[in-house]
């Protein structure tokens, strides 16, 4: 179906190299950098069977001695998830840096061997192993087929190269592998890669971008599983791209082993590979404001754009400082301009928080600490024949940290006072893949090594790691200085289990209408990799938008996981050097973007519930249809609309000129227009206008969503009052989580869980809240319920209580015990007490119901 990008951007790639090569030296040259050519299975070899010739025992699983001298282990790890390894004569089994949990309680389990099988059986999967040859099957509880072997070439290796295959067919569609591009979320018929790759201005048939995580979910007949081939080698996913019976995957190098996990639900398979790999942190809730960013913005451009913010009132809470505010790029330095108390002090009485850029590269610089330091200490990537590697970047010829070593990543979070005593925030990883301009393919050659001894390793083994272990150094200089305070690290490049250190922004993106709409599958795919804080480049950051592009994509922006506009320096903008600051586009766009901005800081509290849900299971933010719609089958192949948390659908305009769209709306749910509060049953397509102001944006009905007014910056005013944005149809309900949003308190019990029900009865409907935890000391004071769609009610009471009715939504907010019905809207509101003990009634004339 979608065979072709991927297929034609390999062909274009190897042709690309050498104008790649030179464009590293003149990063204004827009051709995108793609990495030496892929590797391919040699076929005769995946023609060969393995035979079983002996099976063993294990407390776990079985081992099994195989006819090419190597051995399968086959190990569960819980009820639903089995590890398959090949190893050759006494290697050990293999995790990688991305696994945080290696020890499983081993789930109860029967072994049975007969007719040729051995079967191993779980609560909830069965694992058939055929000895001869040699292959795997997954079967859910009734015996339906989950994933099997493609038995024709099965798995093993083809010299160093491990490969697996799978059997498919046209039903099944996959979903996930970390960052990628294309303009659709369903990934089948794709040839995807993985190798980290500083792919500036790339396009949607770009195949290598900057992170790699080689995980991914199939879905066939309603049922998902997922496959982690844990291989920090470049490694190649063939998804039925070539026949659409099998589908294979494999790397250059390293060993064959892979994790199983069984759904049957996405989320199950999300939360299984979130245990196995880290979930991310609670946030900070500053860091889920808006953010704003300029390559080359100067130090008076920063005062001067976040004062306008605060002019505009257009709500912010972060400005960036990229890599201009460095000592002539030395890291770990403050130029002059930048380093100036009166600059640091104007923005933080401004109430804002402040990011700066890193980047690996340490000037080679003798004098220069950073230089000096790492020399003594042995600390440099280094070239094979023991030498320190050298490659230009910003600075000129430069040093790689070898963040393989652990000694290296204390010693470079123990560098973070410099930047966190002028009351740096977070920390912004770039150029990890590593970027070398003067490298192969924009990056070191691949035989540069790290780590010494017994630990060392190749370039080409490590190379898809390094930015996760950076990532992993500077959330250490979190814990080392600001020991009670939520780390925010954002990164460019990751491996799989980097959600446990970082936020990923999709690098150098560019202002084309592509770009938007390549955002929604790019960004859904890698919520469903276990990266739910993920966020573009808002307006694109190479190439400038006009008006109507960068209208568009606030809509989108204001709802991204992480939403920060960022664009490139003007020297590399040619002829316009259009700003992209909200109000560069003239009055409409702005108001726009102030409305969408707004929305987002009204729904702080959604928001930031939605990221505790990711935090605690792996729950993607901006999720595809598919993630809650699996059961619907028209959903699998919807990459331009996205469910933003568990309510609310947008289907935002995504192309040139469009004012209006279809919009598929899924099966199994009641969908209310926001804007409009018109209902629609689900499992249509519905034809919408959506001018340039119009985000279509449709709730389920029965849902809550916790509001709260607009703040200017998210800790600018307590919240005393939570307004529950309601639709009712039988029976709402959320759990709210609220704590101090900054602080690790949490984890010694400062939160409060309260569960809010609210439900229709006969003639009344009523509302209670039950409170779960309370180890927080909250300002919250009262529930403002909005009921929207609702006739005048009677009465409210609670109890022997009778609610006031009061004239004014302003005046309902501000009093307890009260309720207004505004007979405009048909909306209810209602405040009641956060101390509520009682029922809350709402009672109807007779048996009135909308
Ligand atoms: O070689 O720091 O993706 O966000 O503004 C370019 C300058 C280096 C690339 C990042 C971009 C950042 C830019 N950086």
């Amino acid at each position: 179906m979608h065979n072709q990008s991927k297929n034609i951007s390999r062909l274009v790639a190897t042709t690309a190299i050498a104008a790649s090569i030179f464009a590293a030296q003149a990063p204004n040259v827009l051709a995108v950098t793609q990495p030496h050519p892929d590797k391919e299975l040699n076929q005769e070899a995946v023609k060969k069977q393995l035979q079983v010739e002996g099976v063993q025992q294990l407390e776990n699983g079985v081992k099994l001695d195989l006819s090419s001298d190597q051995t399968a282990l086959i190990r569960l790890f819980s009820e639903d998830m089995a590890k398959i390894s090949i190893l050759n004569d006494g290697e050990e089994e293999y995790f990688s840096e991305a696994i945080v949990k290696k020890e499983w309680d081993t789930p109860s389990f029967d072994v049975k061997e007969q007719n040729g099988e051995i079967t191993l059986t779980t609560n909830e999967i069965t694992v058939k192993i055929k000895k001869e040859p040699f292959g795997i099957k997954f079967l859910d509880k009734k015996g339906n087929v989950i994933n099997e072997d493609y038995m024709k070439n099965g798995s093993g290796y083809d010299g160093e190269k491990p490969y697996v295959y799978k059997k498919t067919n046209e039903n099944e569609a996959f979903y996930g592998f970390g960052e990628q591009g294309g303009l659709e979320v369903n990934q089948r018929g794709e040839s995807i890669g993985m190798f980290n790759t500083d792919a500036y201005g790339y396009q949607p048939d770009t195949k290598y971008l900057y992170t790699s995580i080689p995980f991914f979910i199939g879905l066939k007949n309603e049922k998902a599983y997922g496959i982690f081939f844990d291989n920090t080698n470049r490694s190649y996913f063939e998804m039925a791209s070539e026949s659409d019976d099998y589908y294979y995957f494999y790397a250059d190098d390293g060993k064959l082993n892979y994790y199983f996990m069984y759904g049957p639900e996405i989320e199950d398979v999300l939360d299984s590979y979130t245990n196995l790999t880290g979930k991310m942190d609670k946030p900070a809730k500053w860091t889920l404001g808006l953010h704003q960013s300029k390559w080359e913005y100067s130090a008076e451009d920063i005062e001067r754009v976040a004062e306008t913010y605060r002019e505009k009132d257009i709500p912010i809470d972060t400005m960036h400082f990229d890599i201009d505010y460095m000592d002539e790029y030395r890291v770990f330095t403050w130029s002059d301009k930048f380093g100036k108390e009166a600059l640091h002090q104007k923005l933080d009485d401004m109430n804002f928080h402040k990011i700066t850029i890193n980047d690996p590269a340490v000037k080679k610089d003798p004098g220069y600490f950073m230089y000096d330091e790492g020399t003594d200490n042995d600390f440099w990537a280094k070239n094979p024949d023991g030498t320190n590697f050298v490659g230009k970047v910003w600075p000129g010829d430069s040093m790689f940290p070898d963040f393989s070593k652990p000694e290296v990543r204390e010693w470079w979070a123990n560098k973070h006072n410099i930047l966190f005593d002028k009351g740096i925030d977070g920390i912004w990883n770039d150029m990890n893949e590593p970027a070398v301009f003067d490298g192969p393919y924009h990056t070191m050659p691949l035989d540069v090594t790290f780590g010494e001894g017994e630990n060392k390793r190749t370039h080409a083994e490590y190379h898809n790691l390094y930015g996760h272990d950076e990532a992993e150094a500077t959330y250490k200089a979190f814990e080392k200085y600001k020991p009670n305070t939520r780390p925010f690290v954002l990164t460019r490049d990751m491996y799989a289990g980097s959600q446990r250190y970082a936020a990923l922004w999709t690098g150098d993106n560019v202002s084309e209408w592509d770009h938007l709409q390549m955002s929604i599958p790019m960004n859904t795919n890698i919520g469903l990799s276990g990266v739910p804080f993920v966020g573009n480049d808002i307006g694109g950051f190479a190439g400038r938008p006009d008006a109507e592009m960068f209208a568009r994509w606030i809509e989108v922006g204001a709802f991204l996981p992480f939403s920060r506009i960022h664009y490139d320096s003007d020297k590399k903008a040619e002829g316009d050097k259009q700003a992209q600051e909200p109000w560069a586009f003239g009055q409409e766009v702005e108001d726009i973007s102030k409305k969408y901005v707004e929305m987002r800081y009204k729904l702080m509290p959604y928001l930031y519930n939605t990221f505790i849900d990711a935090s605690e299971n792996g729950t993607p933010v901006q999720q595809p249809l598919v993630y809650q719609f699996q059961e619907d089958e028209k959903t699998q192949n919807i990459s331009d609309q996205f469910m933003f948390g568990s309510s609310m659908m947008l289907a935002p305009v995504v192309k040139q000129g469009q004012t209006e769209r279809d919009v598929y709306l899924p099966e199994g749910e009641t969908w209310v227009d926001y804007w409009t509060g018109k209902e629609y049953e689900g499992g249509q397509t519905i034809h919408t206008n959506a001018q340039l102001d119009h985000l279509p944006i449709y709730v389920k009905k029965d849902s809550m969503i916790p509001t709260r007014e607009v703040q200017q910056y998210t800790g600018e005013k307590t919240l005393e009052n939570l307004v529950l944005d309601t639709y009712l149809d039988e029976k709402a309900t959320y759990s709210f989580y609220e704590d101090d949003g900054a602080t690790l308190d949490y984890k010694d019990g400062e939160y409060n869980i309260t569960d809010l029900v609210i439900q229709r009865k006969k003639n009344h409907i009523e509302f209670k809240t039950k409170k779960q935890a309370t180890g927080y000391n909250t300002e919250l004071e009262s529930y403002t319920l909005k009921l929207n769609g609702e006739v005048a009610p009677k009465k409210v009471q609670a109890a022997r209580t009778k609610y006031n009715r009061v004239s004014s939504v302003e005046e309902v907010k501000s009093n307890q015990e009260s309720y207004f019905y505004d007979e405009e809207n048909d909306s209810l509101y209602v405040n009641v007490p956060a101390d509520e003990k009682h029922k809350v009634k709402i009672l109807f004339k007779g048996n009135k119901r909308k």
